[in-house]
């Protein structure tokens, strides 16, 4: 029993078989502290409602198969319950069928069905599937590219009020991509993504501010959103993403920088996304566990399966690819925020055998052969990466990826691999890290 007269309004008319109720009390059961993963008594509810067809409690239990919140992965029951909803035509069902298309890989066919899935969740109004249509055209990821169908989904997103959609438009006017360049739009619509907490908006309404003159932020601050939107995208003001260019920087150990191999939308959308999700960083203990340490004094989100979308599933693939590993090799990628003073001190990044618990890891999971830093901001001062055994410094470069063995090429550790995150002295450093093991990772959770 529960004193919450609708609750039990809710557990009358459950029990009398109406699945729009049931499906509220699995609500209710799943946002009930200490609920725990998986909850019993919230997937009872889903299970009743959804067997009498109800569109949301099938497309929950779907997510609850992918291990929201918590539980285990189980990608066919997944699919099952999203398409019976989406054969209702409920869109998130359409959505999440996308999400899960690219999540369960990159074959042919997977991209091109996902694209498909959000055109549908597209037509249905859908807003969360605009961005993710938009950027899948703008790269001409399953199927062709399309970047003015993209940059007019990212309008409508941000006519429907998505804050990813502002920022992105926001971005557009700021660079002059697709529309002429245009600070006051750029200002005001940054200004909308950050009044809808875009995590990723702030900053970049401070640097506008600071660029523009008073009459231009005061102009700025009388846009309307329709004549923010009201421009349309040019296909001769659509430039090409840039080719990725891999810099040599030593080869023993081997040290890459892969220049421009994420655009600034994907910088964004990494730290946007994991913002929310921050918290101090750990380093690896001598025994093996995951403990904290004033070596390391950053901020840190770990992208585990359940917290991808398929921009992140694209984005490990990408670095699988171009350091010709496997995708199941990585360890989740990590998200870091330094802020000024902060810094990641001398360390090497393999594991040290001799000591029990880290071998038990490397018998576990494998030895951390490569690792990959995807610089995500610029920073103003401070923040690069040291390797003081070669006298290298690399500097923060957005969208650079610095690749750097840590063991030899008899797969031996390489103590020359040594190296630092600098102190950053001004500004903010954000950075992905990619651990690559040398066999697939498996999470230990
Ligand atoms: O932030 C860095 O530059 C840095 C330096 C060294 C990051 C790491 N190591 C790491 O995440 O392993
Ligand atoms: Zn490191």
């Amino acid at each position: 029993m529960n004193n919450d007269p609708q609750v039990e309004q809710f557990r009358a008319a459950a029990q009398a078989g109406n699945p729009a109720a049931q499906f509220n009390l699995g609500l209710w059961h799943l946002r009930q502290p200490g609920a725990g993963p998986f909850p019993a008594a919230a997937r009872g509810w889903f299970e009743k409602a959804a067997a009498s067809g109800f569109a949301p409690a099938q497309t929950m239990l779907g997510r609850m198969h992918l291990g929201f919140p918590g539980g285990q992965r189980d990608a066919d029951a997944a699919r099952d319950c999203f398409m019976q909803a989406a054969e209702q035509a409920f869109p998130e069902a359409c959505y999440q069928l996308a999400e899960l298309s690219v999540a369960l890989g990159d074959e042919a066919g997977r991209y091109t069905e996902a694209r498909q899935w959000l055109e549908r969740a597209v037509e249905l109004q859908h807003a969360p599937a605009y961005c993710q249509l938009a950027y899948l055209l703008d790269e001409g990821i399953g199927g062709r590219a399309d970047p003015l169908k993209a940059i007019d989904l990212y309008k409508r997103a941000a006519a429907a009020g998505v804050a990813r959609g502002w920022n992105q438009i926001a971005h557009y006017f700021e660079v002059g991509q697709g529309f002429r360049q245009d600070g006051e739009r750029a200002l005001s619509a940054y200004q909308r993504a950050a009044a809808k907490k875009y995590p990723a908006a702030d900053d970049a309404v401070a640097r506008l501010w600071a660029q523009l003159s008073a009459e231009e932020r005061d102009r700025a601050g009388s846009l309307t959103d329709e004549v923010i939107l009201a421009p349309s995208p040019a296909a001769a003001r659509c430039t090409n993403r840039p080719e990725c260019r891999p810099e040599v920087l030593s080869e023993g150990p081997r040290i890459a920088l892969l220049h421009d191999l994420f655009t600034a939308t994907e910088c964004q959308h990494l730290i946007a996304t994991a913002r929310p999700f921050l918290e101090p960083s750990r380093v690896v203990s001598e025994e093996g566990r995951n403990v904290k340490d004033d070596k390391r004094t950053s901020w840190e989100m770990r992208f585990y399966p359940e917290s991808k979308d398929m921009l992140v599933w694209i984005y490990e693939r990408r670095l699988a690819r171009i350091s010709e590993t496997r995708p199941e090799q990585g360890e989740p990628l990590m998200i870091l925020r330094y802020e000024p003073g902060q810094e990641y001190q001398t360390h090497v990044d393999y594991f040290d055998v001799s000591l029990p618990g880290q071998r038990a890891l490397v018998e576990a999971n494998g030895q951390r052969m490569l690792t990959m830093l995807t610089y995500l901001s610029t920073v103003e001062a401070g923040g690069g990466t040291e390797f003081p055994e070669l006298d290298l410094v690399v500097a923060p470069e957005p969208g650079a990826t610095l690749a750097f063995y840590n063991v030899t090429a008899e797969g031996q550790p390489d103590p020359r691999s040594l190296h630092a995150g600098l102190p950053v002295e001004k500004g903010t450093k954000w950075l992905a890290t990619r651990w690559v093991r040398d066999r697939d990772w498996r999470s230990t959770r």
